[in-house]
C-alpha cells in the first residue's frame, strides 16, 4: 500500500510506503477507534500514547506512582590524573538514593568525561547486564562490552550503571534493590505491575538526570545502550524518556527488537519460563497465543520516532532471531517517512559488515555470536559521529 498526503509543518510531498504485512502484525497507524493516522502531529498526539499505553499494560507494565518517592543524587568521589585513563578523562562516581516512607535503597554509576573537550560532549549510557568485569570503574579489567578507553578517545563522555544493582536479574519475589520501595506491590502485584526491564530503564533515566546537571555533557546527545535483556531495556528507556536522543539495542531479539510473529528462536513461552519477573504478569496470557497479542515488537521500536534508533545483530544469533529483527525496522520505516524523515536507507537486509548508517534507522549484521564487541562498537561511534556531533 502507498499513500501520498501533503504536511505543512515538514520539507516535502510525504510518500509514506507501509511495507508487505507478511506476519499479520497489528498495524502502526490505525488507532484504536478506527481511524487512521495521517499526520507526524497525530502520530505524537494520538497513536504514540495509545501504544505505550498498550506496552505498558500487555507487556512491560508500568512505573508505580513515585510522587512520595524522594530521589537525591550526589557525586561521591571525582578522580583525574595518570591514574585515570592516563589523564585523558575525569571520573564521577554518582550515588542516587531514593527514600519512601522508612525504606530506602541506592545505585551507584560511573560517568567518564573528556578533560580536554572544549565544549559539552555528547554521551552513551551503557546498561551493564553483565557482570560488573565488564564495566569495571577501577578500569583495571577491560573488557570490549564497554570499552570506555575509546569512547573518551573519539570525543564522547560515558556512564554505565549495573543492572543487578537496581532490580536483582533473578526471581525473588520482588524484595530487593528498587523492589524495596513498594512492599504493597511486591506483595500482591497487579497484572500491570512493573516488570524489571522497566526498572532498569528508570536507573538510565536517572544518569539522564546527572547528565543534564553536568555541565561537560550535553544532554540533547545522549544515546542509550545495551545487549540482549540490556538491548530490551535500551529501546524501553529511549521510549519511556524523550530525552535519550537515540537507542541502541544489540541483539535483543524476542521482546526487544525482533517481530515475535512469525519469529524463530525464543518464543514468548520460553522467555517467560525463565524470566517472568522481567514482565508484566498480563504478558503471560499470550504464551502460545502470540498471534492474539494487541501489539508486535514494531510498537516499541516505532515510539522512538522520530528521535534516532540503531539495532544490531549477529549471523549465529538465531535464537534472537536476526531475520525477524531487521523486519521490525522495515516495519517502523514508514513511521519517520511520517515526520519527513528518511528512516532506513534499503529496505532489503544488508549483508554482515555492510552497516546501513545514514537514515535514522540504523542497523548492522555482523559475523559472529550473541555478543557485543568492538566491532559494534565501533559503528554505534561512526553512526554517532554522523548524526549526533
Ligand atoms: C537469554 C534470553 C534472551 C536474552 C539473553 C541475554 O537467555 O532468553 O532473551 O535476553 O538471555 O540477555 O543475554
Amino acid at each position: 500500500m502507498v499513500f501520498y498526503f501533503y504536511k505543512h509543518h515538514t520539507r516535502l510531498n510525504m510518500k509514506i510506503e507501509i511495507p508487505e504485512n507478511k506476519r499479520n502484525i497489528p498495524s502502526l497507524f490505525v488507532c484504536s477507534d478506527g481511524t487512521e493516522v495521517t499526520s507526524a502531529e497525530d502520530w505524537m498526539n494520538r497513536r504514540r500514547p495509545e501504544i505505550l499505553e498498550i506496552l505498558h499494560r500487555e507487556e512491560y507494565g508500568r512505573y508505580p506512582d513515585m510522587s512520595d518517592v524522594r530521589i537525591t543524587m550526589k557525586v561521591v568521589a571525582e578522580r583525574s590524573g595518570e591514574k585515570i585513563m592516563n589523564g585523558r578523562a575525569v571520573r564521577k562516581t554518582v550515588e542516587v538514593e531514593s527514600v519512601r516512607n522508612d525504606r530506602h535503597f541506592i545505585f551507584s554509576f560511573d560517568v567518564f568525561i573528556p578533560l580536554n573537550a572544549k565544549k559539552p560532549v555528547p554521551a552513551f549510557v551503557e546498561i551493564c547486564n553483565r557482570g560488573s568485569m565488564n564495566c569495571d570503574p577501577a578500569r583495571e579489567v577491560l573488557s570490549t562490552f564497554y570499552p570506555a578507553e575509546t569512547i573518551i578517545s573519539r570525543g564522547y563522555a560515558c556512564a554505565a550503571f549495573r543492572t543487578h544493582e537496581v532490580a536483582p536479574d533473578y526471581e525473588e519475589g520482588f524484595q530487593t534493590g528498587f523492589h524495596r520501595l513498594f512492599p504493597e506491590i511486591s506483595e500482591n502485584r497487579p497484572a500491570d505491575a512493573y516488570g524489571t526491564l522497566i526498572i532498569w530503564a528508570w536507573a538510565a533515566s536517572r544518569v539522564m538526570d546527572f547528565f543534564e546537571q553536568e555541565p561537560m555533557i550535553d544532554e540533547k546527545k545522549v544515546a542509550v545502550v545495551g545487549h540482549s535483556r540490556g538491548g530490551k531495556t535500551s529501546l524501553l528507556a529511549g521510549a519511556l524518556d524523550e530525552r535519550f536522543a537515540l537507542a541502541i539495542s544489540s541483539c535483543s531479539g524476542n521482546s526487544g527488537d525482533a517481530i515475535t510473529r512469525g519469529k524463530s528462536g525464543e518464543t514468548v513461552g520460553q522467555i517467560l519460563d525463565r524470566f517472568p519477573y522481567w514482565f508484566a504478569g498480563n504478558y503471560k496470557k499470550y504464551i502460545g497465543h502470540e498471534d492474539e497479542m494487541p501489539f508486535d515488537q514494531h510498537f516499541l521500536v516505532s515510539l522512538m520516532a522520530p528521535r534516532l534508533v540503531y539495532t544490531s545483530t549477529k549471523t549465529n544469533d538465531a535464537w534472537a532471531d536476526p531475520a525477524s529483527e531487521f523486519e521490525t525496522l522495515i516495519q517502523v520505516n514508514p513511521v519517520y517517512q511520517l515526520f519527513g524523515l528518511e528512516g532506513l536507507q534499503q529496505t532489503e537486509r544488508p549483508l554482515p559488515e555492510q552497516p546501513l548508517h545514514e537514515g535514522c534507522i540504523g542497523h548492522h549484521h555482523k559475523t559472529g555470536d550473541h555478543n557485543m564487541d568492538d566491532y559494534d562498537w565501533d559503528q554505534y561511534m561512526d553512526y554517532t559521529d554522523r548524526h549526533l556531533k
